[in-house]
Order: structure tokens, then C-alpha cells, then sequence
């Protein structure tokens, strides 16, 4: 059957187990096809090709619920759901999500993108269908990865309680990004190693009769100890002991034996955790080659596996992660966690150096933030990397393990702002709204690769909880022209000086006024353009002055509007006694889509052309203010 041809899920179910071979070898060259080109989530997707075949052709969605934990490895299942016509699409400005996406097709039952989500979501699920009285299945397929994630166990302690009919499917490939880490991974690297499953009866049969001599009269015996024998012969048992009924470990490339096994959990009452065993990368030798660099991976040449770099420019990720070695260098003290993101957050270096002072502590920001609060307690220097959208589920460690006991840790956010393609479940634009009213806190962003790096030099002799934030790629050297100025706690920078306005563009967005200075001069509008450096605290003299002079002044973040930035001016201003005129530039009250960064900041109007557009209307509809100054 070719691909293009299949419209839905029922179309996958006439075929023999020989065409869905042939099958999943097409969907895995329109993957590496399609996310050459557009970049995306590629090797967990080459992974789960077959799984999600034997999954749609045992459960019936849309009727079923299918629940993608993360969601990055959704790309089969949407392709075989009545989108492979936009699959071209993928994560392109207008074009599909590279998640799952409940407005996009009936057969994506919950929006995720972050992680560690689906069983609790699934359980939810199943309790709405059974007081609604409904027949239909609820399937989380989560991996290993996202079970280190906190709420799996909330979500298991309540689904092994209750008892609900639930299908949880573990696709087990060992890794996370990175390598998986923890006591579960190794516990589920030692189940791993057991023989695959092929039905419970088979399976004792195959352990115990293999006995040379007794194994016929040892089965009998043991077959009457249930108890012990259970201990003996179930992987898995700490699944088992929990709640669930535990099927595995089983090939994730055997068709005939996962459709056995997921139809056996489909029929069963009560919670059951099927093990699936599967590869990342499969059947792509770049991939297989670089795990980490192909987990989420921009545009590459197919042949090679060659990255098309976009930039030459260092981004603010590498200097970051250059710079914290050098202070592990000079401070002993100084150690650096992440919580699954070695890679993405610039850390590697940093682990090759000091391996000792390293902590990848999984997919679980709330226990990193905290398990630094308890080091930061104890003496030592904690420097926690995050990107800024995985940090908004650690907000309470922030301010109660934390802030509270203003405790020494500094928080760096990477990917702050516009993101680009992952879309609105990954834009960071939250933090300044959600960090900004906690006290004793700092927060500052740089407004390029040179500040940041003083930042966060200076950012330990604060004595307190620090929090940087900075975006993806790098911050376009907004630096070149303007004199390396020491960092003063509350002090912003005045980058431009002008008599008609103040622009206070906070970070990376200062590149971009500078440029809409310049657009505005030739228009006749003298615009000052400040760097604001600090969030908290505010460089309040300097705000005030401008208050005093009566001069309009603009506010730029790439960041959302309500309770950001440009509200914290108007806040102070307020509190001041002024009531300046204030142009808030910045992130509407909605969700922003997908699309490069590029894309994003002209729809915003986040670009140079777009703040000097933006300001000028505003400026000719308040034409007094023109003059004032
Ligand atoms: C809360 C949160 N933190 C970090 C991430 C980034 N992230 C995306 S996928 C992933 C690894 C997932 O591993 P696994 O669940 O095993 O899936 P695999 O890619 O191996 O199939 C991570 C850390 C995330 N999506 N959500």
C-alpha cells in the first residue's frame, strides 16, 4: 500500500503483516525526507514507526484516545490519521504541529509537548468515560525518558488505586535525549535483559522446563507458590506491586507479538503497562551515529547527516556553557544541574570538565530546582540550566525552596522568547510574568552573547537566587558598537540617547530597536534606546527621570504582555505619581503558533520594521506627543 494513499486509521487494517513492513519503511524515508527539511524530532519518530501502526490497527481512534507523552514522537500516528497531505507541512509557519494538537484532527485526544503528562491525563480520561458511562479504550504511550518526570508517579500511585481500565505503553529505547538516567532506567535496563515475552504461560514455561533435569517438576511446584512465583518471574514487578499488570518486555518490531499483547491489554480490565523494547533512530545510520544531535535536529543533508548550520554567530547557549566552565575553574563550590538537557542548555563541556560537580537529575524541574535549594543550603554554589518554558512547572520550588531562604542558586533560562517551530508548548514567554512578583529574586537578560557572559559572572556576588534569561541562537551582537560596561545591580544601560522617546527594549529585543531607532530617525523621531539589563530590580532613578521629562516611552519583550515588563514600567510610573504615555510592545494575550523566529517577530511586530511602524502610528495618533521631549 503506498503511504499517500492511506486517509485513515482503518485503512491500515486490511494489510498484511508483509505490507506493513513495506509500509513502515516508506513513512520512515518521507520522515528523514521531511525533517531534513524542516527540521524536527527525528530519531524517536524513526523508533516508533511500527508501535504505532500495531496501535492503530488494535485501537479504534478517534473512539480510543491515544495520549502522546511529549508528543514529539507523534509524526506516524499523523500521518496515518488523515494528515499525510500536509506532512510537507510540519512544523511550519501555518503548517502541522510536530505535536499533538486537539484542533488539528480528532485523533490527537490531548495537547502535549512537555513532558511526563499523559498517564495522569489518560486517567482523567478513563474516569470521564466511566461516569459517562462510554465503552471506549484510553492508551498513554509514554517513554522512558518522560517516566523519570515526577507526575508519572503521582499519576501511577492514583491509577494503581483506583483501578480504572487504562493502557499505559512504555517505549522503552534506553534513551532520553541523552542517555536516560536514574535508578528506573537501570532497573529498566535489568528488565531489558530478561527474554522477550511472548505470553505469560510460554514464558514460565521457557524459564523454568530450560532446566536441565528437574525444570518439569520444579514448574509444578512453583506453579502452586503464586506469591513467590510472581517475584521469581515477572519483570516488572514493581509495576505489578503498584497496581498495574505488567506485560514485557516485548519487541517493538514484531508485529504479530505487539498486536497479541496490545490487544490482550486492550481486553483486560484495570491498569496494564505494556513494555515495549524499541530503537531510536532505526534505520537511519546518521541518526543511530548521533542520538542526542537527531533527538530534535534543524535541516540536515540526508546522505551525510550533515547539519546546515544557519548561523556562524556563537549562540548564546555556547557562551553560556563556555563561560560556566571557566567559573568552575575559579570556584570549587560551583556545581551545575539540568534536568535532562545536557545538550540543550550548553552543559556538556561543562560535564566533560567537572564530572563530579555535573547532576542530570531527569525530566523533573521541580526536584532540580529543589535538590540545588538543598546544596545551595549546604554550602555549595548551584547553578541551574533550564529552557524558560520547562521551568514554568518549577515555579513553587523557585519561590518556596528558594527565594524564601534567598538562597544562592542562579537559574539560567535558556530559549527565552520566541522559540520558532516547536510552537506554542515551547515559546518562553512566560517567566518574566510568572517570576517577576517574587521577592528577593534578581532577574536580568542580557542584550547579547558579551552581556550575558558578565552576567553571569556577576550574578554570584548577588549572594541570592539569580535568574538569567536569554534566547535561542544567539543574541546578534548588539554589543558591537557600545563600550563593555560593568554590571550594577538595577543599573539598565542607555545604548542611544534621543529627545522625542524612550525605548526600553529588554534583551535580545534590543537589537531590534536599535535598528527601529534608525528607521525612526529618518522619519524625523529622535529615539533614546535603553537596555534595561535588570527586571528586578528596576533602575527606578533611570525610569523616573524619563517620567519627569514627560517623554513617551515605548517597552519591548519578547515576552508576554500581561504582568511583563512594560507593565512592571507603568507599575512604577503609577507608583511614582506619573502617569506617562506607554507603548507596550510585546506578546498578546493568546497563544503564540509556530514558526521560525524570523516569522514570529514580523507577526508581532517584534522586528525593527515592525517597532518603528508600530511606534510611529502611535505616535501620530498621539501627535502632541511628537513634540514633547
Ligand atoms: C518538562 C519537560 N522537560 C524537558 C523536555 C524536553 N524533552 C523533550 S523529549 C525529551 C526526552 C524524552 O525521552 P523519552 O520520553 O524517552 O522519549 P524518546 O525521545 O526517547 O522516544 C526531553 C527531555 C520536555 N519536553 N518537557
Amino acid at each position: 500500500m503506498q503511504l499517500d494513499a492511506i486517509r485513515s486509521p482503518g485503512d491500515l487494517r486490511g494489510l498484511t503483516h508483509h505490507e506493513l513492513v513495506d509500509l513502515s519503511r516508506q513513512i520512515r524515508e518521507r520522515i528523514i525526507e521531511v525533517v531534513s527539511r524542516n527540521g524536527g524530532h527525528l530519531a524517536s519518530n524513526l523508533g516508533i514507526v511500527e508501535l504505532t501502526l500495531a496501535l492503530h490497527r488494535v485501537f479504534d481512534s478517534p473512539h480510543d484516545k491515544l495520549i502522546f507523552d511529549v508528543g514529539h514522537q507523534c509524526y506516524v500516528h499523523k500521518m496515518v490519521t488523515g494528515r499525510i497531505g500536509q506532512f510537507a507541512t510540519l512544523r511550519t509557519f501555518g503548517g502541522i504541529s510536530g505535536f499533538p494538537k486537539v484542533t488539528e484532527s480528532p485523533h490527537d485526544a490531548f495537547d502535549t509537548g512537555h513532558s511526563s503528562t499523559s498517564i495522569s491525563a489518560a486517567l482523567g480520561m478513563a474516569v470521564a468515560r466511566d461516569h459517562q458511562r462510554q465503552g471506549h479504550k484510553v492508551v498513554a504511550v509514554i517513554g522512558d525518558g518522560a517516566l523519570t518526570g515526577g507526575m508519572v508517579f503521582e499519576a501511577i500511585n492514583h491509577a494503581g488505586h483506583r483501578k480504572s481500565d487504562l493502557v499505559v505503553v512504555l517505549n522503552d529505547n534506553e534513551m532520553s535525549i541523552s542517555p536516560n538516567v536514574g535508578a528506573l532506567s537501570r532497573y529498566l535496563n535489568k528488565i531489558r535483559m530478561e527474554p522477550f515475552y511472548t505470553t505469560p504461560k510460554e514464558y514460565l514455561a521457557h524459564i523454568v522446563k530450560e532446566i536441565p533435569g528437574f525444570g518439569s517438576r520444579l514448574f509444578g511446584i512453583l506453579s502452586r507458590i503464586e506469591g513467590s512465583l510472581k517475584y521469581l518471574l515477572t519483570p516488572g514487578v514493581f509495576f505489578e506491586d503498584l497496581g498495574f499488570k505488567y506485560v514485557g518486555p516485548i519487541d517493538g518490531y514484531d508485529f504479530e507479538l505487539l498486536e497479541r499483547v496490545l490487544a490482550y491489554a486492550r481486553d483486560r480490565h484495570g491498569p496494564v503497562l505494556v513494555h515495549v523494547v524499541t530503537e531510536k533512530g532505526r534505520g537511519y545510520r546518521p541518526a543511530r551515529d548521533r542520538l542526542p544531535l537527531f533527538h530534535g535536529v534543524g535541516p540536515f543533508e540526508i546522505t551525510t547527516g550533515e547539519i546546515k548550520k544557519e548561523s556562524q554567530h556563537p549562540t548564546c547557549t555556547a557562551v553560556f556553557g563556555k563561560t560556566l566552565v571557566e567559573m568552575g575553574h575559579e570556584d570549587s563550590d560551583l556545581v551545575a544541574i539540568t534536568a535532562a538537557m545536557k545538550e540543550g542548555t550548553g552543559l556538556s563541556l561543562f560535564a566533560q570538565t567537572f564530572p563530579d560537580r555535573f547532576f542530570d537529575v531527569g525530566i523533573a524541574e521541580q526536584h532540580a530546582v529543589t535538590f540545588a535549594a538543598g546544596m545551595a543550603a549546604g554550602g555549595l554554589r548551584p547553578v541551574v540550566a533550564l529552557y524558560s518554558t520547562f521551568m514554568q512547572r518549577a515555579v513553587d520550588q523557585i519561590i518556596h525552596d528558594t527565594a524564601l531562604m534567598h538562597l544562592p542558586i542562579i537559574f539560567c533560562l535558556d530559549r527565552a522568547g520566541l522559540v520558532g517551530e516547536d510552537g506554542p508548548t515551547h515559546h518562553g514567554v512566560f517567566d518574566i510574568a510568572m517570576l517577576r512578583g517574587v521577592p528577593n529574586l534578581t532577574i536580568m537578560a542580557p542584550k547579547d552573547e558579551y552581556e550575558l557572559r558578565r552576567m553571569l559572572k556577576f550574578a554570584p556576588s548577588l549572594n541570592g537566587p539569580v535568574v538569567i534569561r536569554y534566547p535561542r541562537g544567539s543574541c546578534l551582537d548588539a554589543d558591537s558598537d557600545t563600550p563593555e560596561e560593568k554590571i550594577v545591580s538595577g543599573r539598565a544601560e542607555v545604548c542611544r540617547q534621543g529627545s522625542h522617546i524612550a525605548i526600553l527594549a529588554l534583551g535580545s529585543a534590543l537589537h531590534h530597536a536599535l535598528n527601529a531607532a534608525k528607521l525612526l530617525a529618518a522619519q524625523g523621531v529622535d529615539a533614546m534606546v535603553v537596555n534595561p539589563r535588570f527586571i528586578k530590580p528596576l533602575d527606578v532613578a533611570l525610569f523616573e527621570a524619563l517620567f519627569r521629562r514627560s517623554m513617551p516611552v515605548v517597552t519591548i519583550e519578547e515576552g508576554i504582555l500581561a504582568g511583563g515588563f512594560g507593565s512592571s514600567i507603568l507599575e512604577t510610573a503609577s507608583d511614582l505619581g506619573y502617569s506617562p504615555h506607554v507603548l507596550r510592545i510585546g506578546l498578546p494575550d493568546s497563544f503564540v503558533p509556530q514558526g521560525s523566529q524570523f516569522e514570529l517577530r514580523a507577526l508581532f511586530g517584534l522586528d525593527a520594521e515592525g517597532i518603528s511602524r508600530r511606534v510611529y502610528e502611535w505616535l501620530a495618533t498621539h501627535h502632541s506627543l511628537k513634540a514633547a521631549g
